[in-house]
């Protein structure tokens, strides 16, 4: 028992791409996780922003001493029933959004923003075969970090500086210790 425990506590930390979200598994995002995951402190409300008697936007909050505290809007944009979009937030504020990108959740982009400007600092891309990293600082791309083969660890580096590319760096055998620099456009100041 506690091997079989051990082994799938392993292969979790293994996925990369599943553990950066609840509502994906098994490398597909399926966001109608947050309207199935209510419990007692939460609450889900819908609406239907086409009058036309579906339900395609809901919003869930959770209770605190009779206070609704906003979590998260959720939105089912093409009306096919599978939310397409799920808007997290923090203070009010969006902090985190989550979007399925193709029909099925085998693409799908989770983008996490700055709460004091609305920035968007972190994107992470999953297209079905990579797992991409897009950093940006003060509206601006610096560093763009890829997972090639899918083991959870970075393999190549695309350094950015006012959208040119300062350099690229490749782990081409994935053992984490060559590291080929090629240069880019532009120098490092
Ligand atoms: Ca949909
Ligand atoms: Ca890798």
């Amino acid at each position: 028992m506690w091997l079989i425990l051990l082994s799938l506590a392993f292969a979790a930390k293994q996925d990369f791409v599943d553990v950066l979200s609840p509502a994906i598994k098994a490398r597909k995002m399926d966001l109608n996780h947050y309207k199935t995951d209510i419990n007692k402190s939460k609450v889900l409300e819908s609406m239907d922003s086409k009058d036309e008697g579906v339900p395609d936007t809901f919003i869930v909050y959770l209770m605190r001493d009779n206070n609704k505290i906003l979590l998260m809007h959720l939105f089912d944009l093409n009306r096919d029933g599978k939310i397409d979009v799920a808007k997290h937030f923090k203070n009010s504020k969006m902090m985190r959004t989550e979007a399925v990108l193709d029909k099925d959740g085998n693409v799908f982009s989770i983008t996490e923003y700055n709460l004091s400007n609305g920035n968007e600092i972190k994107k992470v891309t999953y297209d079905g075969e990579l797992v991409s990293t897009r950093l940006s600082y003060k509206k601006q791309v610096r560093r763009e970090e890829m997972d090639r083969n899918l083991d959870g660890k970075v393999d190549m580096w695309i350094h950015y500086r006012d959208g040119l590319v300062v350099k690229s760096e490749v782990d081409e055998d994935f053992d984490g210790k060559k590291i080929r620099v090629i240069p880019g456009e532009i120098k490092a100041k």
